[in-house]
């Protein structure tokens, strides 16, 4: 269904270009920082492709695997002479690590909340010219002052979700509700070596404090060894760390349960619907997080990657974008264009009462580094 609405877009925006609508702009220079205000007075074209006068032949977009409906790259090659050559990493902490290595050629990447406070610390990421992007006032409210950028200086909110429990129902017998399913031995070893977990240390950790009752964002070293060592605990009974594959690990029986993204897990559930698959939120609370559009310091084209941030924050793009990841999506605009299996499941848009048990994970400085080191001897023993 989703698929089929993509395509339909897709015609749309071919047809829409062959009748002229905003030219090509194959052969336009890459765009410089000097060149980033505004439209011109002479060549303004006044619709999703910003001034094409300006634009780069070509946009490096650096993001998170399965995170954008394929359909979306082609209308914007189509419609606007850009192409957009999309490359993946798994974790935050993969993509900071690949940004201070220096100059990465990428003009647009997606970091989490936490990694944007970070990025801008270092002095990563750079400002955001709003008169280029006039579809941030299709963001909701809530997503303007989120602590790690207030007023979306740096950074516009993409897409936003849940670390959650995904599970096969035929193998788990019930739908688990508890993180109780990975850290206690009597319940993690029914599943032994069919248990995946984020390899993300501040999710694993995550999850681990707020099953011992703390907060997701602990700078207390007791509470964290204590969450270390209910992870040792559990390591024998998992298969893998992966941030790329455990929804298909789940859809191919090698796991039973796993700790992961929502959307992953939805997007595997919607393509087996025959399946016993399910997501649920742990009952003990844990993670929520928004993913963000940023623009390197370094990067070549940020006037193209300005206007293609403000294309995926058109309304039909945002929701084309949803409907395809199964990730809530923070453009209200976008809300009378999303599938209702998307707009509609508690799981996916969760109420309030739920949001209140959920953290954000949150810069804690120094603290950083413990948890890291903790994680590597985990991962090491
Ligand atoms: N497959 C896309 C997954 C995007 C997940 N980003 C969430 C990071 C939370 N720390």
């Amino acid at each position: 269904m989703a698929k089929r609405i993509s395509l339909l877009l897709l015609a749309l925006a071919l047809v829409l270009a062959a009748c002229g609508g905003n030219g090509g702009a194959a052969n336009a220079p890459a765009d410089t920082a000097a060149d980033t205000a505004g439209s011109d007075s002479a060549g303004t074209v006044s619709g999703r492709c910003g001034d094409t006068s300006k634009l780069g032949a070509e946009l490096n977009f650096y993001s998170w695997s399965d995170y954008i409906d394929p359909a979306v790259l082609t209308m914007f090659e189509e419609e606007c002479g850009v192409k957009v050559i999309y490359d993946t990493f798994s974790s935050n902490e993969d993509l900071l690590a690949k940004l201070q290595l220096g100059a990465s050629g990428y003009d647009l990447i997606v970091p989490s909340d936490y990694m944007v406070a970070i990025m801008v610390q270092l002095g990563l990421l750079r400002k955001l010219d709003h008169a280029n992007i006039p579809n941030l006032a299709n963001i909701d409210d809530r997503f303007r002052d989120a602590p790690y950028d207030p007023g979306n200086v740096y950074s516009a909110p993409y897409q936003w979700g849940t670390t959650g429990i995904g599970f096969d129902e035929a193998v788990t017998g019930a739908a688990p509700d508890s993180l109780a399913i990975f850290f206690d031995p009597a319940q993690a070893s029914q599943h032994r070596g069919k248990i995946s977990m984020l390899n993300d240390a501040r999710e694993v950790f995550g999850a681990a404090l707020k099953y011992l009752g703390y907060s997701v964002n602990s700078t207390n070293e007791e509470e964290i060894n204590a969450a270390k060592a209910l992870i040792e605990g559990t390591k024998e009974n998992i298969a893998v760390f992966d941030n790329d594959t455990f929804a298909d690990l789940l859809v191919s029986g090698d796991v039973a349960v796993g700790l992961g993204w929502s959307g992953d897990y939805f997007q595997a559930m919607s393509s087996n619907p025959d399946r016993q698959l399910g997501y649920a939120i742990p009952k003990e609370g844990g993670v929520v997080w928004t993913d963000n559009l940023a623009v390197p310091t370094s990067a070549p084209n940020p006037y193209t990657a300005e206007v293609f941030i403000n294309y995926l924050l058109d309304p039909e793009i945002g929701a084309m974008i949803s409907n395809y990841t199964y990730f809530s999506t923070p453009n209200k605009a976008a809300a009378e264009f999303l599938l209702p299996e998307v707009r509609d499941d508690p799981a996916i848009n969760p109420p309030p009462e739920v949001l209140e048990k959920l953290e954000f994970i949150r810069d804690v400085g120094e603290t950083t580094l413990l948890y890291e080191r903790l994680w590597t001897e985990i991962k090491s023993q």
